[in-house]
C-alpha cells in the first residue's frame, strides 16, 4: 500500500466560515440540539416519546439498588402497543422503547461535544454533563452498561448479540466518550466506555466465547477509541469482531439455536449464510457485494477501511473497494441515498432503485459519508469524495427541515402525497418531516456528522494536505514540521469559484485540490513557478508554501441534465437536474400537481437560469428551465388508440432536493419524463 494514509485534522482546526454550511452548523447548535434534548426528554408535545432520560433514569435506579444490596427484579420489556400514551404515566421502573434507545442519547452527546470544540457554551457543556452523569449512574459494578438488559433481565445479557444491539450501544457510547473527552479533556464518560468494553471483552474474545455484532458500529468506535488512547486492547478487539463475522460456524445461528432450544422450537442449520442481512454471511475479506440493512453495511464498511488503514490490512483494503463499486456504481440513488428497500431498511439487487417506494434513510446516507471518509483516509481518491460529497448535500440534508425541528427518516425521490396516504406499499414513506420517531436513530445522526463537519472537508498525511470539500474554512496545519493558516473561499451556492490563500506559515508540502466530478470544466492558478499534476482526481500542488501564496480554482457548476444507467429500469426514459453537488426536485409548490405529466429534454438546460428562491424564509438557487406540460382533456378515457401526446409550454422551477418539503404538502419529484 502506498503511503498517502492521511487523517482529519483536529476539529478546532477547521473552522467553516462558508455561509451556507456554516447556517447549518449553527442551525444545528442553537435550533437541533436544543431540540433534540428536549425530546430526549419527552417534553415535544406532540412527539413520539424517545424514552431516553426515562430508561436511563429507571437504569440508574435498578443500579443503585443492587449497589445497595437489593434484589433484582426485572421489568417486563414494554411493547410498543402497550405504551402509555403519555411518558408521565409511565411505570418509573420500565424499560420502553426500542433495544437501541439508549443510543439516541449517546449520539446527542457526541453532536454537542463536537459543537462544544467549535465553541465554548457553558449551558449546552452542563446538559452535556447532566447527560454524561446520567449515562454513568446508569452503568452497572461489572461496567456493563445497556438500559434495556438493565432493566427487563440481566441474566440474558449478550444472549442476542444478531437483534438485540447491546454492542451497537457500546459503539455510540464509545463515539460519544471519545468526542466528549476532546471537547472537555475528561475522561469520566471514556472510563464508562473502557469499562464496558473490558466487561465485552471477558466474554467475547480470542479463546472465550464467539461473538460480533449485530449491528455494526462498534469496530469503528473501537479502532476510534484506540487512534484516541493509543491503547491496543481495543484495535485487538475491533479485529476480533471483524474476524469472527461470517465465519463458520455461524455464531448468530448458534445463539438463535441456544434460544430456540429453550423455547422448545426445532433448531435451523448452523450457517453463516443465512445472514447475509447482518453482512455475516461470509467472512468480510471475501466479500463482493453490498447486501442487507443498509446502516448496518455503511457503519460495517467504516471500521473494515479503518481497520485496513490502522492494521495495514491489503485484504481488507481490497474487500471495501468492491463493495464500494458494488454500492455506490450499482446501488446508490442519485441523491447519495443507499438501501433502496423498506423490507429491512435494506440494499436490493443491483439496480434496482424506485423512486417513490424509496426507503434510502438518513442515516445510511450519514453512514456513507463517513465510509467514502475513511475511504479517502485510506488512498485519496477523488471517487470517493465525489460520493461523500453527494450524500452530504442531498440526502443528509433533506432529511432536516430548515428550522431543525422536523425530520424525515426515508427519503424517497417522488412523492404524491395522496398516494402516501392511501397505498399500504408507501406506509414507510411521509409525505412531510416529522417532529420525533419512536425508532429516532436519524435527527442524532444528522447533528453529529454536520457538527464535525470541518473534519470531512481536509484530511492531512505528514507531507500533504488534501482538500475534499469546497466548503469555506480556515484551516490550521502542519506539513512537513512546518505551521500553515489556510483560508478556503468557497461558496457553490453561488459558483464554482474557489481561493486558497496560504493566510500566515510556512512549509514544504503537497496541497491537494480535488477536481469534482461535476466540474465540466476546470482552471487552477497556483503560484508562479510551481506545477500541479493530477493524482487519482486531484489536482497536486507541490511547494513551499508562504504566507501570501494563493490557489485559484474554477469550477463550472452549469446545470445539467442526468440520466440513470439503461439498467435502472425505475427511471427508463427520465431525467434529473443538477448542478454542482445539488441535485435539483421539482415541488407542488411551483409546478401545480400531477409533475408526472411534466415533460422535459436534455437540450433545454442550455435555456436554464440560476435565480435565488426563497424557501423557508431564506433564498436557495433555484433552476428554471423550459419543459412542456401533457394535457388531459376531461372525459380523456383510461385506454385509448395511440396518439402522440398534446402538451403546452411551462416553466419548469426546480429546487435542490435537501430543500423540499418546506413549503408545505405536496408532490415532489427529482426523476422527470422525458418528451
Ligand atoms: O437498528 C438501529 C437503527 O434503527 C438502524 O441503524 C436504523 O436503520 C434503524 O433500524
Ligand atoms: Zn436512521
Amino acid at each position: 500500500m502506498k503511503n498517502q494514509i492521511s487523517a482529519p485534522l483536529p476539529l478546532q482546526n477547521v473552522s467553516v466560515t462558508d455561509p451556507f454550511w456554516q447556517r447549518e452548523i449553527l442551525l444545528i447548535r442553537d435550533a437541533v440540539i436544543p431540540y433534540q434534548w428536549e425530546a430526549l426528554h419527552d417534553r415535544v408535545p406532540g412527539a413520539a416519546p424517545s424514552w431516553w432520560a426515562h430508561n436511563m433514569r429507571a437504569a440508574a435506579k435498578a443500579v443503585a439498588a443492587m449497589k445497595a444490596g437489593k434484589p433484582y427484579v426485572p421489568r417486563p420489556t414494554r411493547h410498543f402497543e402497550t405504551l402509555p400514551e403519555d411518558p408521565e404515566h409511565a411505570d418509573p421502573d420500565a424499560f420502553y422503547g426500542f433495544v437501541f434507545q439508549d443510543s439516541d442519547g449517546y449520539k446527542w452527546l457526541e453532536a454537542a461535544a463536537y459543537q462544544l470544540i467549535l465553541k465554548p457554551d457553558a449551558e449546552l457543556k452542563k446538559k452535556a454533563q447532566e447527560a454524561v452523569d446520567m449515562i454513568c449512574a446508569a452503568q452497572e459494578e461489572d461496567g456493563y452498561l445497556d438500559t434495556y438488559y438493565t432493566l427487563t433481565g440481566r441474566e440474558n445479557r449478550f444472549t442476542n448479540l444478531k437483534d438485540h444491539h447491546e454492542l451497537y450501544c457500546f459503539g455510540h457510547l464509545t463515539e460519544a466518550a471519545v468526542a466528549w473527552r476532546q471537547a472537555t479533556g475528561q475522561d469520566d464518560l471514556l472510563n464508562a466506555a473502557r469499562r464496558f468494553a473490558r466487561c465485552i471483552m471477558a466474554r467475547f474474545a480470542p479463546g472465550r466465547e464467539r461473538g460480533c455484532p449485530g449491528h455494526e458500529i462498534a469496530e469503528m468506535a473501537l479502532l476510534r477509541l484506540y487512534e484516541e488512547t493509543g491503547e491496543t486492547e481495543w484495535r485487538d478487539l475491533a479485529a476480533y469482531f471483524l474476524d469472527v463475522r461470517g465465519t463458520e460456524p455461524s455464531t448468530f445461528a448458534i445463539e438463535e439455536n441456544e434460544r430456540r432450544r429453550r423455547e422448545g422450537l426445532k433448531e435451523l442449520p448452523i450457517e453463516a449464510k443465512r445472514y447475509e442481512y447482518y453482512q455475516a454471511h461470509m467472512p468480510v475479506r471475501a466479500m463482493q457485494e453490498a447486501t442487507g440493512h443498509a446502516v448496518r453495511q455503511m457503519y460495517l464498511c467504516s471500521g473494515m477501511a479503518d481497520e485496513a488503514r490502522l492494521l495495514g490490512d491489503a485484504a481488507m483494503k481490497a474487500a471495501c473497494e468492491r463493495l464500494w463499486r458494488s454500492a455506490v456504481n450499482e446501488k446508490m440513488y442519485v441523491t447519495g441515498g443507499v438501501g433502496g428497500t423498506h423490507v429491512g431498511e435494506a440494499f436490493s439487487r443491483p439496480f434496482d432503485l424506485p423512486s417513490d417506494t424509496a426507503y434510502s434513510e438518513t442515516c445510511a446516507a450519514v453512514g456513507l459519508a463517513f465510509w467514502a471518509r475513511r475511504m479517502l483516509q485510506l488512498e485519496p481518491r477523488a471517487e470517493y469524495a465525489d460520493v461523500m460529497e453527494r450524500a452530504l448535500y442531498n440526502t443528509v440534508l433533506s432529511g432536516m427541515a430548515l428550522d431543525g425541528k422536523s425530520f424525515f427518516y426515508v427519503n424517497p425521490l417522488e412523492v404524491d402525497p395522496a398516494a402516501c396516504e392511501k397505498d399500504e406499499r408507501l406506509r414507510h414513506v411521509k409525505p412531510v418531516r416529522q417532529k420525533w420517531f419512536g425508532c429516532a436513530c436519524c435527527p442524532p445522526n444528522i447533528a453529529r456528522l454536520v457538527s464535525s463537519l470541518g473534519q470531512y472537508i481536509v484530511t492531512q498525511s505528514a507531507s500533504a494536505l488534501y482538500i475534499h470539500l469546497y466548503i469555506g474554512c480556515e484551516i490550521k496545519a502542519r506539513l512537513n514540521g512546518g505551521e500553515l493558516v489556510l483560508r478556503l473561499d468557497a461558496d457553490l451556492t453561488r459558483d464554482g469559484k474557489i481561493l486558497l490563500t496560504v493566510v500566515s506559515g510556512e512549509a514544504d508540502g503537497a496541497i491537494a485540490l480535488r477536481v469534482p466530478d461535476w466540474a465540466e470544466e476546470n482552471k487552477l492558478d497556483c503560484p508562479q513557478d510551481t506545477e500541479a499534476k493530477n493524482e487519482n482526481g486531484y489536482c497536486v500542488i507541490l511547494r513551499h508554501w508562504q504566507a501570501g501564496d494563493t490557489v485559484q480554482a474554477e469550477f463550472s457548476m452549469p446545470v445539467r441534465a442526468v440520466a440513470a444507467s439503461p439498467r435502472v429500469r425505475e427511471t427508463a426514459r427520465q431525467l434529473c437536474f443538477s448542478r454542482g453537488p445539488w441535485v435539483y426536485c421539482a415541488e407542488e409548490a411551483d409546478n401545480g400537481k400531477d409533475l408526472h405529466l411534466l415533460r422535459v429534454r436534455p437540450g433545454d438546460v442550455k435555456n436554464a437560469l440560476v435565480a435565488p428562491l426563497a424557501i423557508g424564509g431564506l433564498p436557495f438557487p433555484a433552476v428554471t428551465l423550459p419543459a412542456k406540460r401533457v394535457l388531459v382533456p376531461e372525459g380523456t378515457p383510461l385506454y385509448a388508440p395511440f396518439r402522440a401526446e398534446q402538451t403546452r409550454d411551462v416553466t419548469l422551477t426546480l429546487v435542490p432536493y435537501f430543500a423540499w418539503n418546506n413549503r408545505g404538502l405536496g408532490e415532489m419529484r427529482v426523476w422527470l419524463n422525458r418528451e
